[in-house]
């Protein structure tokens, strides 16, 4: 973070907050702590016109009112959900973007009508090979105007528990989090769950848009075509314990037995466990996981029992997936400054 932020990156910090990393101590994220990115302006929709549009390579177009999905049955799923760009100012040479250290992540109870039967209700045709998602979200990026747009393989459409969801904790979806539905794609980084969800279209060929072929992908230079970014990469964070200074944030843990607490996910497969070290990284212990208790896509609980002892102290936290994924002391930069799940440091003094 040798370069500092600029004026326009606290603008964007400042709209699109983080989750405080003490909120890791909810296993269901509270509404209002749950991280937030809105890349344009949040659409205010009015529920009484909106419709949704299914449409394309269906045989049966549908047009569907808030109702009309509320009155389907529904399912219920707790998902974390991380950005792509979490931990972004954290890699060097610095990438100018919504700058995140690795507070952008939450893990919510969304409910709402599972996509693969919407889309079998409407009649997908054998030539359909992906699915197209529209916000009415309106911007310009990259010269271009657009609405906030992705599309997914027809295939991951149709994955388990993929959701639109018209309720997050128990209530209907926030304004921010994409009043009156959106796409919740679990095991996915964020960017693929489009929020004020207005139409979803079959197509034939692959989408091409500003989000699919530009943002969102694993490059070195502009002119490179890249790896599409999909699932989230395997993580731990750790509550930062003790108490902070304000308003530098440096933290103070008394002598004595401390409990590092955390969370674990990855979008690729279950957490296999999570280390911790007390030293910077050059010894490391395993820590105890939570039982699972929100199903597969939920982050899964940690603790581990220090015994803090007087002096300056450089905490870690690393998972590992059951995949075999790991997390590097050090991620490789890209353009985008995109997933970046470098093991979490947090410095302490114990006094
Ligand atoms: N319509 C629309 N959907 C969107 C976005 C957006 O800007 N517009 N941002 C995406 C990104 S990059 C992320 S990380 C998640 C954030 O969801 P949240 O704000 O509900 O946490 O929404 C995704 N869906
Ligand atoms: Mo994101």
């Amino acid at each position: 973070m040798a370069d500092g932020i600029s004026l326009e990156e606290l603008q964007l910090a400042a709209r699109n907050h983080g989750m405080p990393l003490e909120a890791l101590r909810w296993d269901v994220t509270p509404v209002g702590l749950h991280y937030l990115l809105t890349h344009y302006d949040i659409p205010a929709v009015d529920p009484a016109t909106w419709r949704l549009e299914i449409d394309g390579l269906v045989d049966r177009p549908l047009s569907l009112s808030l109702d009309d999905l509320r009155s389907r049955p529904a399912l219920e799923v707790v998902a974390t959900m991380e950005c792509a760009g979490n931990g972004r100012v954290l890699i060097e040479p610095h990438v100018f973007s919504q700058p995140w250290l690795l507070e952008a992540v939450g893990n919510a109870r969304w409910k709402g009508v599972a996509l693969a039967s919407l889309l079998e209700e409407a009649g997908v045709l054998a030539s359909a090979i992906e699915v197209l998602f529209e916000g009415l979200d309106r911007g310009c990026e990259g010269e271009e105007e657009q609405v906030y747009a992705r599309s997914l393989p027809l295939a991951d459409a149709l994955g388990e528990d993929v959701l639109l969801a018209y309720e997050l904790n128990g209530v209907p979806l926030p304004p921010q989090h994409g009043y009156p539905l959106r796409l919740l794609v679990p095991g996915w980084y964020g960017m693929t769950s489009v929020k004020w969800l207005a139409r979803i279209s079959l197509l034939d060929t692959a989408f091409d848009g500003y989000q699919m072929r530009h943002s969102y992908r694993l490059r070195q230079e502009e002119d490179e075509v890249g790896e599409a970014l999909s699932r989230m990469q395997v993580r731990a964070l750790m509550v930062p314990p003790g108490i902070p200074e304000f308003p530098s944030r440096a933290r103070i843990v008394p002598v004595g037995e401390c409990v590092l607490e955390g969370r674990a996910w990855s979008g690729e497969a279950q957490i296999a466990d999570v280390e911790v070290s007390t030293d910077g990284g050059e010894t490391w212990a395993e820590a105890e996981l939570a039982p699972r208790s929100d199903g597969r896509w939920a982050w899964r609980g940690w603790q581990f029992l220090w015994n803090a002892e007087p002096g300056e102290h450089e905490l870690c936290c690393r998972a590992r997936d059951e995949a075999g994924n790991e997390q590097p002391l050090e991620a490789p930069w890209n353009l985008g400054g995109y997933a970046n799940n470098a093991v979490q440091r947090v410095s302490v003094t114990v006094s």
